[in-house]
């Protein structure tokens, strides 16, 4: 199974869309492993968003970011990294299909209400970046007998 970091960003928790993204999440099938509302610090947001460093939006990134709170979340689940950015729609909400949580909820790229990694390794790299392992709990839940195969 694998694991993938979703973070609902402060768009989205001063939108009160955490609550749809958490659903769209468990009725997809996903199982919940850690989640928490936390603020980002402007350390914590220049290495998660490291790779964008020479990006002219990178400051603008960097100060969306860290302006309110995000709601920081890891889901488990087959092939979670690849499903969930299907889930999330295309980086630019203008561009992103409706019925993905971008396509339903936004309008602009600077605010596209979640993040969700792009890659296995981005995945391990944000999870260790936002979550303790003590943050994380692993259980079994029976209701997965009725997702995945025997
Ligand atoms: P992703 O979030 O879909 O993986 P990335 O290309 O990694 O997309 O970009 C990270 C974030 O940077 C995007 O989610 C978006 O909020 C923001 N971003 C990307 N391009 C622009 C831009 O041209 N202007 C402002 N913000 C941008």
């Amino acid at each position: 199974m694998e694991k993938t970091f979703i973070m609902v960003k402060p768009d989205g928790v001063q939108r009160n869309i955490v609550g749809d993204v958490v659903t769209r999440f468990e009725k997809k099938g996903f199982q919940l492993v850690g989640a928490k509302l936390m603020h980002v610090s402007e350390d914590l947001a220049k290495e998660h968003y490291k790779e964008h460093k020479e990006k002219p939006f990178f400051g603008e990134l960097v100060d969306f970011i860290t302006s309110s709170p995000v709601f920081a979340m890891v889901w488990e689940g087959e092939n979670a990294v690849t499903v969930a950015r299907k889930m999330l729609g295309k980086t630019n909400p203008a561009e992103a299909e409706v019925g993905t949580i971008r396509g339903d909820y936004g309008l602009q790229v600077a605010k596209n209400v979640v993040h969700g990694s792009d890659s296995n390794e981005s995945a391990t790299r944000e999870i260790s970046l936002f979550f303790e392992e003590s943050e994380l709990v692993n259980y079994t839940k029976l209701i997965n007998d009725w997702v995945y195969e025997g």
